[in-house]
């Protein structure tokens, strides 16, 4: 089915992404059109997603193997916990898997937001109408040949209301352990953002710092980061103290709206003080090509490259030129080298439930490398 065409508003201008390229952020654009909004479209499915998980009824059947288990003791199903389905849950809720994939904002601001500094160049020389304008409108990309863009991962950011809940200064970057240049993390609003409501703070330009150092503060309270990770006390105290340089931006947004961060942007945020939960979804997009690791990139290692094996779903471009990655929507069918494509057609389905899982202890083996068994654990 071809796309429906875009709105002005939806539109991926030029000045938009040199804003992106020059501070590391995009703090505010409309990601899912204003009509699909109507009747509490996101609230709405958000809601009943958590009312589904506190109610206890999502299962996950045991794995095959364990079904097959020569013990003949049955393996009973598990519910697992929201900390746990909150991670990657596109998989299992089509509407949200379609809501992704499906969109065309994304897709255009993904592409243009992770072109590398010679593709930037090369643009340079298309007009404006030409890249981000009437082809746009129709669904046409001068871009789209580029390196395919691939969502790495999605969790929802849930502030209660009236909470002392944060995310301390980081890094994307620190434990995806992919660069600035190769990720982006888009912010989609599912509730009113306000200034109260400890939206994400943005230090404009960091991006252009580097991978900085961090300290670890595991179990800070409120602190929301798994391993309370925070860029180390006097290089975060430089920065802070730095508003001429990195000034302080607050992605202040209404539902259907988003922002979008570089991977080395400094960010944080604050307590919700308003009286309903705050909440939005983290779409780590990466380009294809950063499943290939470099030597540099492995600290001390003068090993020569190999692959990321991460689980990722493909958002741009073809299935046959990412490599590394494997990917949860395509497949190739065994003996005839086809792809195939996959979406998750029921909810909480078992198949969809066992892909989610499978995505999930790839996601964690990646996260959590060398870490004991204690520290396995999201938050
Ligand atoms: O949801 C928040 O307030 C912060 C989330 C965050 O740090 C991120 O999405 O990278």
């Amino acid at each position: 089915m071809a796309a429906p065409p875009l709105q002005e508003e939806n539109v991926v201008d030029r000045a938009k992404i040199e804003h992106y390229q020059r501070t590391g952020c995009i703090p505010c654009f409309r990601m899912v059109e204003r009509r699909a909004m109507e009747d509490d479209f996101l609230h709405g499915h958000y809601q009943r997603f958590r009312t589904r998980v506190a109610s206890g009824a999502v299962s996950m059947s045991p794995a095959p193997d364990d079904e097959g288990s020569s013990s003949n003791i049955p393996v009973a199903a598990c519910s697992p916990p929201w900390s746990e389905l909150r991670f990657k849950a596109h998989l299992f809720l089509p509407w949200l898997f379609d809501l992704l994939v499906g969109s065309e904002v994304l897709k255009r601001y993904a592409e243009t937001m992770l072109l590398t500094e010679d593709e930037q160049r090369e643009l340079q020389h298309s007009s404006v109408v030409e890249l981000h304008g009437e082809e746009q409108k129709a669904g046409k990309s001068k871009i789209k040949d580029s390196t395919p863009v691939v969502i790495w991962s999605t969790d929802f950011c849930v502030k209660p209301a009236e909470s002392k809940a944060f995310f301390s200064w980081h890094q994307d970057s620190t434990y995806s352990r992919f660069r600035g240049d190769q990720g982006v993390t888009v912010w989609l609003a599912f509730s009113d953002v306000t200034e109260r409501a400890g939206p994400v703070l943005f230090r404009e330009g960091s991006h252009r710092l580097g991978q900085l150092p961090h300290d670890e503060n595991v179990g800070q309270e409120g602190n929301m980061l798994a391993f309370g990770q925070t860029i180390e006390k006097d290089k975060l105290e430089a920065i802070r103290t730095d508003e001429r340089s990195f000034p302080t931006v607050a992605a202040i947004l209404a539902p259907g709206e988003a922002s979008a961060h570089n991977f080395f942007v400094v960010h944080s945020s604050q307590a919700n003080q308003e009286h309903v939960d705050r909440v939005g979804l983290a779409i780590r997009l990466v380009r294809a090509d950063a499943a290939i690791l470099d030597a540099q990139q492995e600290d001390g290692c003068d090993a020569p490259a190999r692959l990321r094996r991460d689980r990722v779903t493909l958002l741009t471009g073809r299935p046959e030129d990412v490599h590394g990655f494997e990917l949860e929507n395509h497949f190739l069918e065994e003996g005839d080298r086809v792809w195939r494509a996959w979406r998750p057609t029921e909810e909480f389905g078992r198949e969809e439930m066992a892909e989610w899982k499978k995505s999930m202890d790839r996601e964690k083996e990646m996260y959590f490398e060398g870490r004991g068994e204690g520290q396995q654990k999201y938050k």
